[in-house]
């Protein structure tokens, strides 16, 4: 039995036991809700000139709103929009030129589609803004420790994600080190969602996510995923491996295609405990996580075929 499924069993065990409802998670994203009992899949849309794998795709409008219809189509719950790459080595990027790139997007999905939109950022004046614009989560790759980072996510009283990540993107992957790896990055979450807590930002809102790829090799990224569980025990986990370098690392070739091994390393992620996937590939994705689910929780309300 999954790590997911354990723990759902021991909730619905003890809710019976005390004849309480059964409460599920859900995330008030703004006017949407978004329920955690089965894993949900975040689709990445990047509108940066120069990120990892499809950096400049996406950083027309007309394209960013084909990708974002598309991702919806394909069955992504949120839509996650970054206008800061964060690859290593990449270049950092000034206020105005991430308002520039973020604002006109999310407010064009926000207007044209049904979906919780996620703002991949780590400033403060970034979420402020997303937020007025109709933004359902904030995502930040360093965990709300950048100035006034922490009171604007808790004006906002939306889902956060705390990202842990080793030093700084354009450094990040110059010989990581820990000596125990699960415990440094469970130690440091439980750190972050304690100054969240103090900040007044409610525990409900908040989400966790070991930053694969970020300050990490491919040994360090392996043993985060095996113990995955240990993190859902802090808060939902939200999981990024898609098309990252340690797919590469895994499959050992140099072929340019991480389709199928990410897609293999998210439905891991699921059955370890992640609550929310974030991928380029939603439809390939989709397809793996009903599959999944068919065989988790039975097949009633999964399309019946023969
Ligand atoms: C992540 C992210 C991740 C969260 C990026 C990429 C690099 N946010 N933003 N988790 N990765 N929460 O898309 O490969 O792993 S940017």
């Amino acid at each position: 039995m999954s790590q997911r499924s354990t723990l759902a069993t021991a909730h619905t065990i003890a809710y019976q036991l005390q004849s309480l409802p059964m409460q599920t998670q859900v995330l008030k994203c703004g006017s949407r809700s978004l329920s955690l009992e089965r894993a949900q899949i975040m689709g990445i849309l990047n509108v940066t000139p120069d990120s990892f794998s499809d950096g400049g795709q996406f950083y027309d409008l007309d394209d960013a709103l084909k990708q974002t219809e598309h991702m919806i189509h394909a069955g992504a719950s949120i839509i996650d929009i970054g206008g800061e790459s964060t690859r290593p080595g990449a270049q950092s990027v000034d206020d105005q030129q991430e308002l520039d790139r973020v604002l006109p997007v999310l407010q064009a999905i926000v207007q044209r589609f049904d979906v919780i939109v996620s703002v991949d950022t780590s400033k403060a004046i970034v979420m402020r803004e997303a937020v007025a614009s109709g933004a359902g989560m904030l995502n930040d790759v360093r965990a709300l420790r950048e100035p006034e980072a922490l009171s604007a996510a808790a004006e906002s009283d939306l889902p956060i994600c705390l990202m842990h990540m080793l030093g700084q993107p354009r450094t990040m992957q110059n010989q990581p080190k820990y000596s125990d790896v699960v415990k440094e990055v469970a130690d440091f979450l439980k750190e972050r969602v304690d100054s969240c807590r103090c900040a007044g930002i409610d525990p409900k809102n908040l989400l966790i996510d070991p930053g694969f790829g970020f300050g990490k090799t491919l040994s360090h990224n392996i043993e985060l995923l095996k113990n995955l569980g240990k993190l859902a025990d802090i808060s939902p986990v939200l999981a990024g491996l898609s098309r990252k370098s340690m797919i590469a690392g895994m499959l050992q070739d140099e072929h340019d295609n991480r389709v199928i091994g990410s897609v293999t390393a998210a439905m891991l992620c699921v059955q370890n405990g992640a609550s929310i996937i974030r991928v380029h590939d939603v439809l390939e994705t989709a397809q793996a996580l009903k599959v999944v689910n068919a065989v988790e929780y039975g097949i009633e309300e999964a399309a019946s075929a023969g």
